[in-house]
């Protein structure tokens, strides 16, 4: 990490300003990280700006309440940067690798460079021409990264942008259960001494009821197959990759459960699947060979060309090998 940490450090005096840019709908993690390391080059004295329309009515709800708590910082978005940026133009994008998920995807030809920052299963359509391609999945979130580039500078952190960037570690961990790794502690230590704060953190952590009667039915419709595997199927409804990750998640809560499998359509060409395992269950291999990858215990793949019926009976042939 640390030769990251230097490199990134090196790499913004190249440029007039830094710009960073999470996925659509972005939750807190995204949030966090950004503004995580907008706090750092603000300390470096960098000109940065994160590119997020705030006034978007359909940023989720502990989006739009963290976004209440930050007004100091310098957001962007689609409609004034073109007005604001006029020297070179550095794009770190945090939380994503795929150019289709981004904010604005027209951004990347307008920036100068493009750095990635993330932690998810590298899938094939990634962001390529990059200054800095970092991507490890064994990472709890990109907070996570953000926390221990702060150390490493010697740079605090305010207690409420640690409160969201801990609020963030939670919601991507599941309340620290999945990848909550020794680092993942030591990151959140690191975010509790710069001050995180219990009750912001809780607050943003509340769920809509409509959020969580959504998943619960979903869960509801999952069914149990060879005894210890669960199997959700978003058959009608659109989803997002964290959506499908997150019901994997709470599937293994169930008992008996040792591995979960949830899919459902990304968009009209694309199938994804979540995989999950308590350990005993290598889910790393299942999706091997459905295209995707992951680790043992933390899996995904996409499918093109198909529909969520398909896909669930590829998994099951997978399964049965
Ligand atoms: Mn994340």
């Amino acid at each position: 990490m640390e030769g990251l940490f230097n490199h990134l450090t090196e790499l913004i005096n190249d440029y007039d300003d830094v710009v960073i840019m999470s996925h659509h709908d972005p939750d807190l993690d995204a949030l966090g990280s950004s503004l995580g390391l907008s706090s750092i080059f603000t300390a470096l004295e960098k000109s940065n700006y994160i590119f997020l329309d705030v006034e978007d009515e359909d940023n989720n709800s502990s989006v739009k309440q963290a976004l209440s708590l930050v007004p100091n910082f310098n957001f962007i978005n689609h409609k004034n940067y073109k007005k604001i940026l006029k020297g070179k133009t550095l794009l770190i994008i945090v939380d994503t690798h795929q150019q289709e998920r981004i904010e604005d995807p027209d951004f990347i030809s307008f920036a100068d460079s493009v750095v990635v920052l993330d932690h998810h299963i590298k899938m094939g359509n990634y962001i390529k021409d990059t200054e800095i391609f970092y991507i490890d999945s064994s990472l709890s979130s990109v907070v996570e990264l953000v926390a221990f580039y702060s150390r490493f500078l010697n740079v605090s952190i305010s207690s409420i942008v640690a409160s969201i960037m801990l609020a963030g570690m939670e919601i991507d961990t599941n309340g620290f259960n999945i990848k909550a790794t020794e680092r993942a502690f030591e990151a959140a230590a690191y975010l509790a001494s710069m001050g995180a704060d219990a009750i912001i953190r809780q607050t943003l952590l509340k769920e809509s009821k409509d959020e969580f009667l959504r998943k619960a039915d979903f869960i509801k419709s999952s069914y149990i197959y060879h005894k210890n595997i669960a199997i959700c199927l978003l058959t009608s409804t659109h989803t997002s990759s964290e959506e499908l990750a997150e019901i994997s998640e709470s599937l293994l809560n169930f008992e008996d459960v040792e591995a979960s499998f949830t899919i459902g359509q990304l968009d009209k060409k694309l199938v994804g699947i979540s995989a999950r395992s308590i350990g005993n269950i290598d889910v790393c291999e299942v999706m091997k060979k459905l295209g995707g990858g992951g680790h043992a215990t933390i899996a995904a793949a996409q499918m093109e060309n198909t529909t969520t019926k398909v896909a669930e009976k590829a998994l099951k042939k997978a399964l049965e090998e």
